[in-house]
């Protein structure tokens, strides 16, 4: 026993010595093939002995205007972490010695996919896909060792290696879910999440707009959801909600780094912050009182009365015109549909599942009228839905059907489940996540009941009982989205468990210099968060 430790300490030891070795012989010019850690990890990727070496002559060509934001998303970041200054060109002919980024007709369709080739001379990125642009970026800056996120233009020299890179994402759906209802999130929390997750080609931000605890979007027709719901949160806070503005400037700058934002409105359970809103929304006629504890499975709107769609035409009007995405997400989960519960009536469980679908196949009209496909929770799936909507399930066993599907199997892709009994934030009812059991799952091979045509991809979703604020969201979420990411976007034979804590390791290095809080995980060989000294330190000596 004894010596098993001792020998595990040592092999522990060593790894961090190899790793750290790795790491600081690639920072500074040269470059290792240890650095080359790309998450998600790309179909194909060749690399060469030499480099590109950035300087302030460079040009970022581009030659089509959808790429105009990326274009200056690179610029500022070279620009942030060094002192080379880059011009940007918008014409068709790279020139030599530029970095071009180019739509090219000739690609491969799929959205996304994209082609990196790297020689002493040029850098291309070439795609069917302005988002495929924005991708080939993103793995580019992971190929530049991890200062290249910095602020401070400590980079003096920055080069990348002659490559050929491949790429092609797996799922179109990759995406992450955030509960701004629970606890309410800043907008510029959110831009700070939207901005952390579109470095891991994340392409959906679900908002889980309202709950029991809190209503967080204007709606002009129903101002009171806003003014009366949004003032509170679970635990009691002041809460909080967006403005039609600021929701605006949240989808802008996701579409920016395209990334879609689906809003959900949950119903007809999870209601109690519009009950509290409207009285007349109540069967009784009387307002319920705000709630901030943390229970599920209590509320309900009116399915029997008229003004209920009404309301529900209202809302989801106003979010259509709101949001440029496809789809409006219903909630539908956990609902006791109280048809039944009116005074008077007895609660009546076959009456319930009758008033549940049909409140179910009611909205499903309402959302395709306002020309957005829908999506529910598993619950919609004991109502007979348009062959458009879609399905997000959270249970491994979801039963066949013929709507298409988003997985988020609550044991595996929660990201509101604690990493172990140490875990200050977050909950346990589908048990502990870590890295591992976050990774080693597979959206195909899992879900045997499904047919693969059907899964669009996979959602980690953050439900925030327990979750205040960035700082608590950056740790729940990291390093466990990393992970996602890359099921969702690599192929099933290019993952491997082992090799992938490996890559992570370095974006622990990564997310030190963006400043995130993440989970460092015992799991994981972290390089030394004094690792930033250890290398001045090494400077020193080599001076
Ligand atoms: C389940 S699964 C919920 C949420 C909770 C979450 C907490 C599902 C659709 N709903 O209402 O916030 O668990 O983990």
């Amino acid at each position: 026993m004894y010596r098993e430790i001792i020998m595990r300490t040592f092999i522990k030891f060593l790894l961090v010595i190899l790793t750290t070795t790795a790491i600081l012989s690639c920072t500074g010019s040269a470059t290792t093939t240890d650095s080359f850690r790309i998450i998600p990890k790309p179909s194909s990727v060749k690399i060469g002995k030499s480099y590109f070496k950035l300087n302030s002559n460079t040009v970022i060509n581009y030659n089509d205007s959808g790429i105009d934001f990326s274009a200056k998303y690179l610029k500022e970041i070279l620009e942030r972490s060094s002192n080379i200054e880059i011009q940007l060109k918008q014409e068709s002919t790279p020139e030599k010695m530029s970095i071009s980024l180019l739509i090219d007709p000739n690609q491969e369709k799929v959205d996304g996919a994209y082609k990196i080739s790297v020689t002493e001379e040029l850098v291309e990125v070439r795609s069917s896909s302005h988002s495929g642009i924005f991708y080939g970026i993103q793995t580019l800056l992971q190929l530049i060792p991890p200062e290249i996120m910095g602020n401070n233009k400590s980079l003096t020299d920055i080069s990348l290696p002659t490559c050929t890179i491949l790429d092609t994402p797996r799922f179109q759906w990759r995406g992450t879910m955030l509960d701004v209802a629970r606890h309410f999130f800043e907008v510029e929390e959110v831009k700070r999440y939207i901005d952390l997750i579109s470095l891991y080609k994340i392409n959906t931000l679900h908002l889980h707009l309202s709950d029991d605890q809190g209503w967080r979007i204007m709606i002009n027709s129903w101002p009171n959801l806003a003014i009366i719901g949004g003032k509170t949160e679970v635990g009691g806070g002041e809460g909080g909600y967006y403005t039609k503005n600021q929701y605006r400037e949240i989808v802008k700058y996701a579409q920016d780094r395209f990334i879609t934002i689906v809003p959900e409105i949950d119903m007809p359970g999870h209601t109690n912050a519009i009950l509290a809103s409207y009285p007349e929304l109540n069967p009784d006629g009387i307002a319920k009182k705000p709630y901030t504890g943390i229970n599920v499975g209590f509320s309900s709107l009116d399915i029997k009365n008229e003004l209920t769609y009404k309301f529900v035409d209202d809302v989801i009007r106003e979010l259509a015109e709101l949001t440029p995405g496809k789809y409006i997400h219903i909630g539908g989960d956990e609902a006791i549909p109280q048809g039944s519960g009116r005074p008077g009536e007895e609660i009546d469980k076959t009456q319930m599942k009758i008033d549940y679908k049909y409140f179910i196949e009611r909205v499903e009209k309402i959302v395709l009228s306002h020309n957005k496909t829908m999506i529910g929770w598993d619950d919609i799936e004991s109502a007979d839905l348009h062959e458009s909507t879609i399905r997000q399930i959270w249970h491994l066993k979801a039963k066949k059907s013929k709507n298409r599907a988003i997985l988020s199997p609550a044991d595996r892709a929660y990201l509101d489940m604690k990493y172990n009994q140490k875990s200050k934030r977050g909950l346990v009812w589908a048990g502990y996540i870590d890295v591992d059991k976050g990774y080693n799952w597979d959206p195909l091979l899992d879900f045997p009941n499904l047919e693969q045509d059907q899964i669009l991809g996979i959602e980690a979703p953050l439900w925030s009982e327990t979750i205040e604020d960035i700082k608590d969201i950056e740790y729940m979420a990291f390093p466990r989205l990393i992970g996602y990411s890359e099921i969702a976007w690599s192929k099933e034979e290019h993952r491997n468990y082992e090799d992938y804590i490996h890559r992570l390791a370095t974006h622990g290095r990564r997310l030190d210099i963006l400043g995130v809080n993440y989970y460092r995980s015992e799991l994981v060989t972290w390089l030394p968060r004094d690792y930033q000294k250890s290398k001045l330190v090494k400077k020193k000596t080599d001076d």
